[in-house]
């Protein structure tokens, strides 16, 4: 059943703030995740994070703007892996660096707490429906996070930030577009306004939304030629 003011799209569209339209990244093919913050010591990763055991989820995802796409399949490694074989033994974040800011190649960003990235099925992904992700859905890695709307789902992660304190931490859009959590299903769609109301808010949107993501794509992939 679709959680409440969504509605089934279909197919997953390119989707996003539409500032971020025409910001394509460049780094599409090789995995490069930067870990900084208050760490003990700043890292990158990159080959180490594919030999981590791979898993597949089936789920719904859910944009804040009130579209759902049903059943997409994931494969990809568990954030938690990555975090407890990884992040935690090499970069070693302080103890309450709970904060965690999601930075993406077109300057994206997205924030969570550690304990819902910890979530059974938080993932980082590099297919979608058996297909390797492309530049619409998020090459060459990103979050899902099925439990939380789409906007905490940052496509083409590159640098992952663990932060004792949120103070410095601006958003990608307006203050009330992000919810510190943004949980699908208590509808915390943003902050300062209910939920039920962001839905008339954001829907009128969608349509353009998804056009002007998709002319931006055709005329990068026009201009490679
Ligand atoms: N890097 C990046 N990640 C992003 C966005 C974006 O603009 N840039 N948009 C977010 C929003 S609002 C949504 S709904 C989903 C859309 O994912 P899709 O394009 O794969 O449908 O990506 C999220 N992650
Ligand atoms: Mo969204």
């Amino acid at each position: 059943m679709l959680p409440k003011g969504q509605y089934d799209i279909g197919k997953m569209p390119r989707f996003g703030m539409s500032k971020f339209a025409d910001r394509i990244p460049q780094q599409i093919d090789a995995v490069k995740i930067t870990i900084s913050g208050d760490v003990e010591n700043t890292r990158t990763f990159d080959t180490e994070i594919a030999a981590l055991p791979r898993t597949e989820i089936k789920a719904d995802f859910h944009c804040v703007t009130t579209w759902s796409a049903l059943d997409q399949v994931w494969e990809g490694v568990l954030f938690k892996d990555f975090f407890n074989q990884l992040v935690l033994p090499e970069t070693k974040p302080m103890k309450n660096a709970n904060f965690i800011v999601m930075r993406a190649q077109d300057g994206y960003r997205a924030c969570l707490p550690l304990d819902d990235l910890l979530s059974d099925n938080v993932m980082l992904a590099d297919t979608l429906n058996g297909e390797p992700l492309g530049i619409e859905h998020g090459a060459p890695l990103r979050l899902i996070a099925p439990d939380h709307y789409g906007y905490k789902n940052v496509k083409h992660i590159q640098k992952i930030d663990f932060l004792l304190d949120n103070s410095n931490y601006r958003p990608s859009g307006l203050k009330f577009m992000e919810h510190p959590r943004a949980r699908v299903e208590k509808e915390e769609r943003g902050r300062f306004f209910p939920g039920w109301l962001l839905r008339y808010v954001y829907r009128p949107a969608i349509k353009s939304t998804i056009s002007s993501f998709e002319r931006a794509l055709i005329s990068h992939k026009e201009k490679k030629q």
